[in-house]
């Protein structure tokens, strides 16, 4: 289905996955409203999608932790961009690499705020105008770390194993209604991913990816944006990707 002029809300727009998400919408012509921490960052990514084809942009400085705010900021919209058809959860992030009786557990606050709750305080209030205007797409972000569990990392893959039942519960709730639910489940994509989760440790960072061409935020923005050009009857349940070199999120081959 054509996505020219449709209203897309990306959450974490600001960089990585979420960007590349805005730009790949904008190819399409999408109407893009935008939503993330850091202001001056989304400037530049609604710039980019301007000079990339979108038809308009419209952003939104949130945090998707503060309930107030995000269900503030969707009552709040201008009546033009309230009409959303796709929503891109995909505000998320790891923090630390830890065994679980040593985790941190400001770090744990901080994923589940943001990946599980974050999550269902958009969806909770972006999803009823869908159900209302009888039309929407909701494309969760999710991971292979949701499929199946890695050493020091119980948290952050309890975090998208949450976002599995949910994204998977949601699909169930919306049966009756035209609405789709989608998730898509990268492995080992190269964004600030693990320089947030190493707590700006560069050197650490650049470990992960050593000997692996991993997937690119691009790759991963294809992939949303051709489960949310499916014809209406169709529904992407599921996107499980991983670089050639990963079978799951446990297993990887590395170039010496
Ligand atoms: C990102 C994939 O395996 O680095 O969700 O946790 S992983």
């Amino acid at each position: 289905m054509s996505l020219n002029g449709k209203i897309v809300f990306v959450t974490g727009a600001s960089a990585g996955i979420g960007a590349a998400t805005a730009l790949a919408f904008a190819s399409e012509g999408a109407r893009l409203l935008l939503a993330a921490r850091r202001a001056d960052k989304l400037a530049e990514v609604a710039s980019a999608c301007l000079d990339r084809g979108a038809e308009a942009v419209h952003c939104i400085e949130l945090d998707v932790r503060r309930r107030d705010a995000v269900q503030a900021a969707i009552d709040g919209l201008p009546a033009e961009w309230a009409a959303i058809e796709v929503l891109v959860n995909n505000a998320g992030l790891s923090r630390g690499l830890d065994k679980l009786y040593q985790g941190k557990i400001e770090d744990w606050e901080e994923m589940i705020d943001t990946n599980v709750k974050g999550l269902l305080y958009v969806t909770r209030a972006v999803a009823p105008g869908m159900v209302a205007r009888g039309s929407g797409h909701v494309i969760n972000l999710g991971s292979t770390a949701g499929e199946l569990t890695y050493p020091n990392g119980a948290v952050y893959c309890a975090s998208k194993a949450a976002e599995r039942a949910i994204n998977d519960g949601l699909r169930q709730d919306v049966l009756g209604t035209p609405l789709r639910v989608t998730s898509v489940d990268p492995g080992m994509v190269e964004t600030d991913f693990s320089l947030v989760r190493f707590h700006g440790d560069a050197e650490r960072a650049a470990k992960v990816y050593k000997g692996v061409k991993p997937l690119t935020p691009e790759d991963v923005a294809d992939a949303i944006v051709w489960a949310a050009g499916r014809p209406a009857h169709v529904n992407i349940a599921r996107i499980s990707m991983t670089p050639v070199q990963q079978a799951n999120s446990l297993l990887f081959h590395r170039e010496p």
